[in-house]
């Protein structure tokens, strides 16, 4: 039988990003220095098969610090932790690597500046997200107002409009941000903030290779968990820039094939904490039905790399 012939098109920058490699390595790294079991705060990264793998090699995750034992090293997850994390663990005279990825480390040092200056601090984010309960954990509760929407910051209820500053998720969608951000302009002139957002390097990059794939493809997939923020906005990019399919996949193991009948172009990209192993069993997978040829469509070329924490560079 002949295989139907398809373009899948591979958008680059894609996958792993330098905190996601770094915050993989500190655990990784913490596991060889002192033995398992590590605990790790949260899902080192959002995805399943590296949480798995780490697994097998010793670490142990949780949702708390109260769920580690005193006498066991503690990493921190990627997304950051709020203030009383690391204040509880030193309280508790615990070993603990913050592998908050430094991008958000960065972040959480400009609200707290701005609430030095005297300015209430706004963060537009996703409510519940690890990441925006650790920024907004930099300062006291109810410090730091949420925005989500341009609604929301209709009514947003500030102490007073002339001192304010804002910060934002690094994860979010570049063209929704953009709207949050002119709506904070407009009711609040004088509000203070980064450049543009502080969306990272990495999110953009990938939504700007997406943005690039998406009108070529008949149907894309997003290698991704469900709870990884940054690849569920690369799904919603894609369907944007015109792509009239886009799914999330964990894996191969979950492609609807039957919603891909009759499919001659494909996009591929894959969230920043989807392992090139995965899109390499998705891109196989594709090899198996179709008669592929492959296109790159590169925007990017990322060359960024952060070194993990002192206490793991010098030596036991
Ligand atoms: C940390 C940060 O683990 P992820 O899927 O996380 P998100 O925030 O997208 O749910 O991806 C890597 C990562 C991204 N941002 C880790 Cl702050
Ligand atoms: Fe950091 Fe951005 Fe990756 S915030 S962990 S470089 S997606």
């Amino acid at each position: 039988m002949t295989r139907p012939p398809v373009t899948l098109y591979l958008a680059a920058p894609r996958g792993f990003c330098a905190g996601v490699d770094r915050a993989i390595k500190i655990v990784e790294m913490a596991l060889e220095r002192w033995g398992a079991p590590v605990y790790v705060r949260h899902e080192i990264v959002h995805n399943k098969f590296v949480v798995d793998g780490l697994r097998d090699k010793g670490a142990v995750f949780v949702e708390e610090l109260s769920d580690c034992p005193d006498d066991r090293p503690v990493i921190f997850s990627a997304h950051g932790v709020p203030k009383s994390v690391p204040k509880a663990a030193e309280a508790r005279q615990m070993v603990f690597v913050d592998a908050t990825c430094p991008l958000v480390s960065k972040v959480h040092i400009e609200a707290q500046r701005h609430a030095e200056n005297g300015l209430q601090m706004i963060m537009i984010g996703h409510a519940g997200h690890p990441e925006t309960v650790g920024t907004m954990g930099q300062l006291p509760e109810g410090e730091v107002l949420l925005v989500e929407t341009p609604q929301d910051v209709a009514t947003v209820a500030v102490r007073d409009p002339e001192r304010l500053a804002y910060v934002t998720q690094t994860t979010l969608s570049v063209d929704d941000t953009a709207d949050v951000v002119a709506a904070l302009k407009a009711r609040f002139p004088r509000i203070v903030g980064p450049h543009k957002e502080d969306i990272c390097y990495a999110t953009t990059n990938r939504q700007e290779a997406v943005k690039a794939m998406a009108p070529k493809c008949d149907a894309m997939l997003v290698v991704g968990a469900p709870n990884s923020s940054n690849s569920k906005r690369l799904v919603e990019v894609g369907a944007r820039a015109g792509c009239d399919y886009a799914q999330l996949v964990q894996r191969a193991g979950d492609i609807d094939w039957r919603a891909l009948d009759g499919i001659t172009s494909i996009g591929i990209t894959a969230g920043a904490s989807a392992p090139e192993v995965l899109i390499d069993e998705v891109i196989a997978a594709f090899e198996a039905r179709f008669d592929v040829t492959r296109e790159l469509v590169e925007t990017a070329v990322e060359n960024v790399e952060f070194k993990v924490p002192r206490v793991l560079r010098v030596p036991a």
